[in-house]
């Protein structure tokens, strides 16, 4: 009877542990997409003396860790101070994060990317960031790409402390813990759906209704082979 048992826990974890990879290797694979504004048909105010070139996001996800911004060189290749500042809102007065490059490392095929660490709580809140070349003058001055067309919501470039029409070339960048992506995994399964299958805890309820059933069945079956075991002994 003891050997019976045995079988059937080792199938029972088996089981189990094949189910639990099978929802980690779902839960892992899910992964946010960068987000911002990819046109950059114009290029924005020279960055000299006291100009400011920004962009205002609100952003869509938690564990804001990356931004990247397109860039012109300079016609001429100074090395001149490119200063950039992470701050919560246009208005804001402190920087959450600040970088300062050279803008020697302007290159205009790639983007300039700038990490901090991740904002876990980032979904929803307003950030806005913004570049600045003091002591550059006018004919050394890199810029920045930007789309006087981009429609990006809700976002807006920045000069000099005023809104433009349109949107920096830019990407923010996300990364999820686990636990993020559990919510993230439920959010995206209940987007769009209505009534019951609208609610993340109606799915939350249906996968405790599965354990339980499970768990019956599986006493059940122990049942039966144990009372099989007391008959043929
Ligand atoms: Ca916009």
């Amino acid at each position: 009877m003891k050997r019976r048992y045995l079988i059937l826990a080792l199938i029972t974890a088996a089981w189990a542990i094949a189910l639990a990879a099978v929802a980690k290797n779902a839960i892992d694979r899910l992964n946010v997409p960068p987000w911002g504004n990819p046109m950059a048909d114009s290029t924005s105010a020279p960055l000299a003396g006291d100009t400011r070139v920004g962009q205002a996001f609100v952003a869509p996800m938690d564990g804001l860790y990356r931004i990247e911004v397109v860039l012109v060189p300079a016609p001429e290749d100074t090395d001149r101070p490119l200063i950039l500042h992470l701050t919560a809102g246009p208005t804001a007065q402190e920087d959450l994060y600040t970088a300062e490059f050279s803008t020697t490392e302007i290159d205009p095929a790639t983007a300039l990317g700038f990490e901090f660490g991740p904002i876990r709580d980032s979904k929803g809140r307003e950030f806005f960031f913004y570049l600045e070349s003091p002591g550059t003058d006018l004919e050394e001055a890199p810029s920045v790409r930007f789309s006087p067309n981009s429609t990006l919501e809700p976002a807006d470039a920045y000069l000099n402390g005023e809104p433009l029409a349109g949107d920096l070339a830019f990407h923010s960048f996300y990364t999820l813990r686990t636990r993020d992506k559990v919510g993230l995994l439920l959010s995206r399964m209940t987007e769009d759906r209505p009534y019951l299958m609208g609610s993340e805890a109606f799915y939350l309820v249906l996968a405790a209704a599965y354990v339980l059933v499970l768990g019956a069945f599986l006493y059940k079956l122990g049942s039966q082979v144990a009372g099989e075991e007391d008959k043929d002994s």
